[in-house]
């Protein structure tokens, strides 16, 4: 059995869950449970697989850890025999951009939320570029629809579905639909796809938390 490191909250973790029922691997796989998050003190566990700390985090069965999403949803492609990382150059590169771009704005959100949590307050220079980052980042993305919605169903999709899960599950009320419209009518479709639609955001932890960000990121 592969082992993975992971956590319902995680996007970066969703995107190889998504990865998992689409390449039919998902029962090849044995979840580790791992709580991580930036202040808290580096999981051992964790540690001992990634030296960088992070989930996911997937160990083959020859006990080779992989790690980030990246690479284990290559690996994942690869060893299925599926199509997610297209070869044909021109759909990989398109691909590789759109989970680039996904990736990102997931990287702002899950950093921006930390900020606010900070007991000192958040560094408002800091999330003040983020709140224009992830504007620029949603309206670039409203303008990729026509090409997202042409392409086979690849990694871009997975990262940009993950971005916009991570959105949903921290800023519940930002009201992003109603601004990038394109954009939410091809989440509703791809929400719909059963390998999406069987790996939801879970809050397993920390009933009410939602609040420390409303408010915060606005459109
Ligand atoms: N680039 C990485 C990012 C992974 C990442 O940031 N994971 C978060 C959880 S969603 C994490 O492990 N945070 C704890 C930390 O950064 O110490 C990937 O694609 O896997």
């Amino acid at each position: 059995m592969m082992k993975l490191h992971w956590s319902p909250r995680s996007p970066f973790v969703r995107k190889v869950l998504i990865v998992l029922e689409e390449t039919g691997l998902a029962e090849q796989v044995e979840r580790v449970r791992s709580v991580v998050a930036m202040p808290l003190p580096p999981n051992e566990a964790v540690m001992a697989d990634n030296p960088l700390g992070k989930i996911p985090t997937l160990t083959t069965e020859e006990g080779k850890a992989l790690f980030d999403s990246r690479v284990i949803c290559e690996y994942l492609d690869l060893r299925a025999g599926t199509a997610l990382f297209p070869s044909e150059p021109s759909a990989r590169m398109d691909h590789l951009a759109w989970q680039a771009l996904g990736d990102g704005l997931t990287d702002i959100l899950l950093l921006w939320r930390t900020e606010l949590t900070r007991e000192t307050g958040s560094w408002e220079a800091v999330t003040g570029g983020w709140q224009v980052k992830v504007r620029a980042a949603m309206a670039r993305l409203e303008a990729e629809v026509p090409g997202l919605t042409a392409a086979d169903f690849g990694i871009g999709h997975v990262a940009v579905i993950c971005a916009l899960g991570q959105l949903d599950f921290r800023w519940p009320d930002c009201g992003w639909r109603g601004h990038f419209p394109a954009l939410a009518n091809w989440e509703a479709e791809m929400v719909a796809r059963p390998s999406v639609d069987a790996n939801p955001v879970v809050n397993d932890q920390g009933e009410g938390e939602n609040e420390i960000t409303l408010g915060h990121l606005s459109f």
